[in-house]
C-alpha cells in the first residue's frame, strides 16, 4: 500500500466503507445465501398453495424475458438491460403481496453453433452448454431473482420431447372454419367415413387408397408438407421462411441470394388463425407500433373475387375495387398461374398487335422466354415500382362478366402467385401499375372514377392512375345493374350484391399473411417426429417414441451451393445417416413392425421459442406438457386479461412478427385442441430500448478499441491516429463491448444495476457511458453512511422519532418510488431514492431507524445485495425480499401548492393556490367557479378559456 495514494489512506481511516471489495464479498455471499435458501423459488399453485391459505390468497406475476441465445462471445452490458427491469419489477411485486413466477432459460438450438461445429468439429452441444454455463455464471453474478429450478434450454431433450409433442399435436389436428377452431384430425376422418362431410374430389372415403386418404388429409392438416413454390438460398444450404427474406429478396443471414424453387417441405397453416391473430391483438397491452407490425404482416383486405369466363372456363381473380369492374380492359395472370398452358393456344389470334407478342412466333414462345425471365427475380423486385413494366400476351381473350367484353390476357411479373388468386383484373383508370402497364403495351383506359382534380375524364391525356375513395362512379352502367354516381363504398356493396346474385362472383376477405414455412435443412434443430412409410406416407411416432434425438454425425453442414445456382436443391445432414435415417418400427397403430424412412429436415429455430412460458410452469412434468391446474394459475384469463398469459414479457422490438406470432398462433392451437386455458402467451409486452456505445474507426474505416481511445481536445485519438466517433451498436465486432464483470469488479453488481436502470426511460436506447458509473456507486456509499459508521462498522442509526421534515421526504419519496416501480419507470424511481438519501446526509446526524428501514426497503428492489446487507445489519434475521414495500402516509405526502394567476383581458382578478400537478381541465373548471373570476365577469358568456397549468389561466369573455 502506497502512503501517497489518496483512496488507499481512505481506506484505513474508514475500514468499513462501501468500497468495490465491500461490495463484492457482500455480494457473493447473499448470492449463496439466496441459492441455499430458495429464496427466488416461485410456489407451486397445487403444493404450496393448497396448504397456506396466506399464499393462497396473493395474487400472481409471471414475469418473463425474452430469453437469451447462449452465444461464444457472452453478456456485454447492453444485454442484461431488460433481465435487471424485469428483475426490480419482480422483487418489487414480492414485495407487495404477490406470489412472483420469474426464471430464465436459454434459446439454444440455432446457426451459431451449428456453424462452429462445422468450423472445429466440436459438437454444437458441447459448444452450446460451455457457453450455457458461461452466461449463467455473468448472469449470478448480476443477483438476479431467477427460480432457478424451473431454467432449461430449448435443446434439452426433456424439453423437445415436448416441442415435437406439439408438433404432433398441430399435425394431427385441422381447423374447422364452422366453428373457428382446431380440432383432432380424426374428427375430420369420421366426417368424411359418416359422409356428413363431402370428400373433396367426389368420392367416397372408403374408395380412397391409403395416399389418397393422406393427400386429402394433407388439405386440411395445420401441419401439412407441400411442394409450394418456397425461399430456396443455395449460398446458405437451405430454405427459408418469408420472414427471413430481405426486402431486396436476400437473405437475412449471410446476404445470399433467395430463389422461388418448388421443393417439398413442411408448413404450418397459421394462415388458418389470420382473423384470431387480428381480433385478440385489442385485448393485449402491447406498444401500439408493435401491434400496427402485426396487423400489417397479416394483412387482411377486404374485396371480391370475380369469375371470368374463358374457353367454358373461368379465371377467378382478387380484387380489393369491385367497383372499378367496369373499367377493367384486360386481365393479368401471374407467370407462374397453373391455367396458363392451359389458354395459351398454338397461334397468335388474327390482328395480335405487335408489342404484345414481344417479338416472338407463337404464343407458347413467348410464355416461356417471359417465364425463364421471371423466375430470377425475388417477389420484392417484382413488387418494386419499377416504370418499365413488362409481360406478354398469352394469345386469349377472357369476358368482362359486367359488360360482356372480350378482354386480353397477359402474364406479367407484376402479379404474384402468392397473393389472393394470382390473377387480376386490371384497371389502368384506377391503379397506377396497371396504368403504366397499358401505357407500355397500348391497351385501353377507361375512365370509371370521376377525377376531383381538374385533369378531366379523357384518359389519353392523364399522366397516371386517379384513385379516391371520395370520387363518384361514372360509365358503369350494364345489364342489371348500375354503379354510375355512386360513391366508391356504396358502389362496392352494390356491385358485391350483383355479383353474388349473378353467381360470378362473391364479397371476400383476402390476407396477406403466407403459411409457415417449417423445415430447414439443418443439424442443429429439434428432429421431426415423423416417418415415411414405404408409400411415402407421413406418420407420427407415438408418445413413447418421444424425444427422438437428434443422432451423432460426422459433418454438421448442409450441403451449400454457388450462392446464385438457383438449379440447386437442399441435402440434409441428417439425411447422410442411413441408420438412423432407415428403420424399421411398430407404431403401435395395428400395423406391427415395418419399415420407415425418417423425415431428415429439421424444425426453424423458432419452434423451441414457440412455447417456452408454459414449461416455466412445470418444468419437470414427463407427463403432461404442462399440469393444467398450475397452467390455469399463472396463465389462465382474468379480469382485463381475457385471454391470459404473461403478465409481463420484456423483450426487444426486432422479435415483432416472427416469434411473437408464431408464439401466439401455438398459444391458440394448444387452447383448441383444451391443452392449455390461455390463447394468447403474453398479456403485456414491453420493448425496452438497446445500450448503444461509441464506435471509434480509423481511416480505413475499421472500429479500433474503445478503451485505448484518447480524447484531446474534443478530437480522439487511437495510438496517435485521429479517429472518428459515432454512436452504433455494442458488441465484439465493434470492439466497443463493456463486460458487466468488468463493472461488477470495479464497483459491484448494485451499481451496475441502479446505473442502466437509472441511465433512461426503458423504453429508449440509450449511450453506454463508462465514467457515468461512478454516480451511482457514490449513491450506494452515501446510503451505506447513512446506516454504518465507516470507522466502527457499527449501525448508526437511533430509535427516534423523524422531524416532520424527514417524513415528509420520506413518504414523499414512498410514495413516488412506489408508482414509479409499478410504472416500470426505474430511472426516475431512482432520482426520488436519491433525492430521500441527500436529504438525510444533509439533515445530517443519526437517521431515525424507521427511516433507514424504509429507505433500505424502497433501494431493494434495484440493488438487492446491499438492502440485503444492511437489513441484516439493521437486526433483522429473515431476507428483504420477501418484506412487504413501505406504504406512504397521505398526511405527509400532500403537495405543496402553487400559486395560479386567474386573468380577464389579460388583467389580474384572481389568485389560487393549487396543486402543481393539476390537470389544465380541473384547472379551468376551478378558475370558473371562483368566487372573484365569476364577479368579474359578471354574467358575461365566455369565448375562450386559455390554460397553462397550473400557474395559468386566461379568460376571453364574449
Ligand atoms: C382492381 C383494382 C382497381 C385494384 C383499382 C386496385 C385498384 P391489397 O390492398 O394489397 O389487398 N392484386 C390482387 N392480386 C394480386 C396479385 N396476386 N399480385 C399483384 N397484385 C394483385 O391489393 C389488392 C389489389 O392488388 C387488387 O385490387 C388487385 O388490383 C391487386 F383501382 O383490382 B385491384
Amino acid at each position: 500500500m502506497s502512503e501517497t495514494n489518496p483512496a488507499a489512506a481512505a481506506e484505513v481511516a474508514a475500514p468499513h466503507r462501501y468500497t468495490a471489495a465491500v461490495a463484492a464479498e457482500i455480494e457473493a455471499r447473499w448470492q449463496d445465501f439466496w441459492d441455499a435458501e430458495g429464496t427466488y423459488a416461485a410456489p407451486n399453485p397445487k403444493g404450496d398453495l393448497a396448504g397456506d391459505p396466506e399464499l393462497a390468497a396473493k395474487p400472481k406475476k409471471f414475469i418473463m424475458d425474452m430469453f437469451p441465445y447462449p452465444s461464444g462471445a457472452g453478456l456485454h452490458v447492453g444485454h442484461p438491460l431488460g433481465y435487471i427491469a424485469t428483475d426490480v419489477f419482480a422483487r418489487f411485486q414480492r414485495m407487495t403481496g404477490h406470489n412472483v413466477l420469474h426464471t430464465l432459460g436459454f434459446d439454444a438450438f440455432g446457426l451459431p453453433a451449428e456453424q462452429y461445429a462445422v468450423q472445429t468439429g466440436t459438437h454444437p452441444r458441447v459448444s452450446t452448454e460451455a457457453n450455457i454455463e458461461n452466461m449463467k455464471t455473468q448472469l449470478r453474478r448480476l443477483g438476479l431473482g431467477h427460480d432457478k429450478r424451473r431454467s432449461f434450454a430449448t435443446i434439452d431433450p426433456e424439453y423437445y420431447k415436448w416441442t415435437q409433442w406439439i408438433f404432433l399435436q398441430i399435425f394431427n389436428s385441422w381447423y374447422d372454419d364452422e366453428a373457428r377452431k382446431a380440432r383432432p384430425i380424426a374428427e375430420l376422418v369420421a366426417q368424411f367415413e359418416s359422409g356428413e362431410r363431402a370428400v373433396p374430389g367426389g368420392s367416397s372415403w372408403d374408395a380412397l387408397t391409403a395416399a389418397e386418404r393422406a393427400d386429402v388429409l394433407g388439405e386440411f392438416r395445420l401441419a401439412y408438407a407441400s411442394d409450394a413454390p418456397v425461399n430456396w438460398c443455395p449460398g446458405l444450404g437451405t430454405v427459408l421462411a418469408n420472414e427471413e427474406v430481405t426486402a431486396d429478396g436476400r437473405s437475412e443471414r449471410g446476404n445470399f441470394p433467395v430463389f422461388k424453387a418448388k421443393l417439398r417441405q413442411w408448413n404450418m397453416r397459421i394462415t388458418a388463425y389470420a382473423d384470431r391473430l387480428l381480433d385478440d391483438l385489442d385485448a393485449l397491452d402491447w406498444p401500439e407500433a408493435i401491434k400496427l407490425q402485426q396487423r400489417n404482416w397479416i394483412g387482411r383486405s377486404e374485396g371480391a373475387r370475380v369469375d371470368f369466363p374463358i374457353d367454358g372456363e373461368k379465371i377467378t381473380v382478387f380484387t380489393t375495387r369491385p367497383d372499378t369492374l367496369f373499367g377493367a380492359t384486360y386481365m393479368v395472370l401471374a407467370p407462374e398461374h397453373p391455367l396458363v398452358e392451359k389458354f395459351t393456344p398454338a397461334a397468335w389470334p388474327e390482328g395480335t398487335h405487335d408489342v404484345w407478342t414481344g417479338g416472338h412466333a407463337t404464343p407458347a414462345e413467348a410464355v416461356a422466354a417471359y417465364r425463364a425471365q421471371a423466375a430470377s427475380k425475388s417477389d420484392v423486385e417484382r413488387q418494386a415500382e419499377a416504370k418499365d413494366k413488362t409481360g406478354v400476351f398469352i394469345g386469349s381473350y377472357a369476358t368482362n362478366p359486367v359488360n360482356g367484353e372480350q378482354i386480353p390476357v397477359f402474364i406479367a411479373d407484376y402479379v404474384l402467385m402468392g397473393y389472393g388468386t394470382g390473377a387480376i383484373m386490371a384497371v389502368p383508370a384506377g391503379d397506377q401499375r396497371d396504368f403504366e402497364f397499358a401505357r407500355a403495351f397500348e391497351l385501353p383506359i377507361t375512365c370509371i372514377v370521376e377525377p376531383t382534380d381538374g385533369r378531366g375524364t379523357d384518359t389519353s391525356t392523364w399522366e397516371d392512375a386517379f384513385a379516391s375513395y371520395d370520387a363518384k362512379i361514372i360509365n358503369s352502367s350494364g345489364e342489371g345493374v348500375s354503379l354510375d354516381g355512386l360513391p366508391v363504398a356504396e358502389a362496392k356493396a352494390r356491385i358485391t350484391e350483383w355479383l353474388e346474385r349473378s353467381g360470378v362472383g362473391e364479397g371476400t376477405v383476402n390476407f396477406r399473411l403466407r403459411d409457415w414455412l417449417f423445415s430447414r435443412q439443418r443439424y442443429w434443430g429439434e428432429p421431426f417426429p415423423i416417418v415415411y412409410d414405404e408409400d411415402g406416407i407421413a406418420h407420427s411416432l407415438p408418445e413413447s417414441m418421444l424425444p427422438l434425438e437428434l443422432p451423432e454425425v460426422e459433418d454438421y453442414s448442409p450441403r451449400t451451393f454457388d450462392p446464385d445456382d438457383a438449379d440447386t436443391s437442399p441435402e440434409t445432414p441428417l439425411s447422410r445417416n442411413e441408420d438412423w435415417v432407415n428403420v424399421t418400427l411398430d407404431l403401435g397403430d395395428g400395423r406391427g413392425p415395418r419399415k420407415y424412412r425418417r423425415e431428415t429436415n429439421t424444425m426453424p429455430n423458432w419452434a423451441g421459442s414457440c412455447w417456452y412460458e408454459l414449461r416455466y410452469l412445470d418444468p419437470h412434468n414427463d407427463r403432461q406438457l404442462v399440469d393444467p391446474e398450475i397452467e390455469q394459475y399463472w396463465m389462465g384469463p382474468r379480469a382485463g386479461q381475457p385471454h391470459g398469459g404473461v403478465d409481463l414479457y420484456v423483450g426487444g422490438a426486432e422479435h415483432a412478427v416472427l416469434h411473437l406470432l408464431y408464439a401466439r398462433f401455438w398459444s391458440k392451437v394448444l387452447f383448441d385442441l383444451g391443452h392449455v386455458s390461455s390463447a394468447e402467451p403474453f398479456h403485456k409486452l414491453f420493448n425496452q430500448g438497446m445500450i448503444q456505445a461509441f464506435v471509434y474507426r480509423d481511416i480505413r474505416g475499421f472500429p479500433v478499441p474503445a478503451e485505448e481511445v484518447e480524447e484531446r481536445d474534443g478530437a480522439f485519438y487511437y495510438q496517435g491516429e485521429k479517429v472518428t466517433k459515432l454512436l452504433g451498436k455494442m458488441g465484439k465486432s465493434l470492439k466497443n463491448a463493456v463486460t458487466p464483470e468488468s463493472i461488477c469488479e470495479e464497483y459491484g453488481a448494485d451499481t451496475l444495476r441502479l446505473y442502466e436502470m437509472a441511465m433512461g426511460p426503458l423504453d429508449v436506447s440509450r449511450p453506454w457511458d463508462t465514467r457515468a458509473v461512478v454516480g451511482q456507486f457514490r449513491l450506494l456509499q452515501r446510503l451505506w453512511r447513512n446506516v454504518v459508521d465507516e470507522t466502527t462498522g457499527e449501525v448508526t442509526v437511533v430509535d427516534t422519532e423523524a422531524d416532520e421534515d424527514t417524513l415528509r421526504a420520506l413518504h414523499k419519496a414512498i410514495d413516488g418510488v412506489r408508482q414509479d416501480l409499478e410504472g416500470m419507470r426505474f430511472n426516475t424511481a431512482i432520482a426520488k431514492v436519491t433525492e430521500l438519501n441527500n436529504h438525510l446526509t444533509k439533515a445530517g446526524g443519526a437517521v431515525p431507524r424507521p427511516v433507514a428501514e424504509s429507505l433500505v426497503l424502497l433501494v431493494a428492489p434495484l440493488a438487492p445485495h446491499i438492502a440485503e446487507e444492511l437489513w441484516r445489519k439493521l437486526g433483522h434475521t429473515d431476507s428483504v425480499v420477501h418484506q412487504d414495500f413501505p406504504v406512504a402516509d397521505p398526511a405527509y405526502v400532500v403537495d405543496e401548492t402553487v400559486t395560479c394567476v386567474v386573468q380577464i383581458k389579460g388583467k389580474v382578478k384572481a389568485r389560487l393556490e393549487v396543486s402543481p400537478a393539476i390537470s389544465d381541465e380541473e384547472l379551468e373548471k376551478v378558475a370558473l367557479a371562483d368566487d372573484k373570476v365569476v364577479a368579474a365577469l359578471d354574467g358575461a358568456g365566455i369565448r375562450k378559456v386559455i390554460v397553462r397549468a397550473p400557474k395559468l389561466v386566461n379568460i376571453v369573455p364574449a
